[in-house]
């Protein structure tokens, strides 16, 4: 394993993710508030999204390139980099020139898009 270190930006993360989780079951007004954004927490579950702007689809090597802000779980500022996509089937949805979401990770040394879609 050759992990970097671990920001302590993860444990805070997960602690807000819990916290929204634990937000939600204490309320118990159905019904009375309008719907809230049901994008709040990643498919993934643990990852926090990360917005980015898509420079470059490359398809055939399953790779894109973002110009991403940051991502909190890898402890990254603003950057424009290629990410290879977990499957490649992933990009199909996304073009350049695209707002999208995104969560990523480092898997083997390389930081690797676990799901992706456009922002609207
Ligand atoms: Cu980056």
């Amino acid at each position: 394993m050759t992990l970097p270190l671990k920001p302590p930006l993860v444990a805070c993360a997960l602690a807000l993710a819990a916290g929204l989780a634990l937000a939600q079951h204490s309320g118990h007004s159905h019904g009375a508030s309008p719907a809230q954004p049901a994008a709040a927490a990643p498919a993934s579950g643990a990852l926090p999204w990360a917005e980015a702007e898509v420079r470059r689809v490359d398809a055939d090597a399953g790779a894109v390139t973002l110009r991403h802000g940051d991502i909190r779980n890898l402890d990254m500022p603003p950057m424009t980099m290629v990410f290879k996509a977990r499957d490649p089937a992933m990009l199909s949805g996304i073009k350049a020139g695209e707002k999208v979401r995104f969560t990523a990770d480092q898997i083997n040394g390389t930081y690797t898009v676990l799901s992706i879609e456009p922002l609207r």
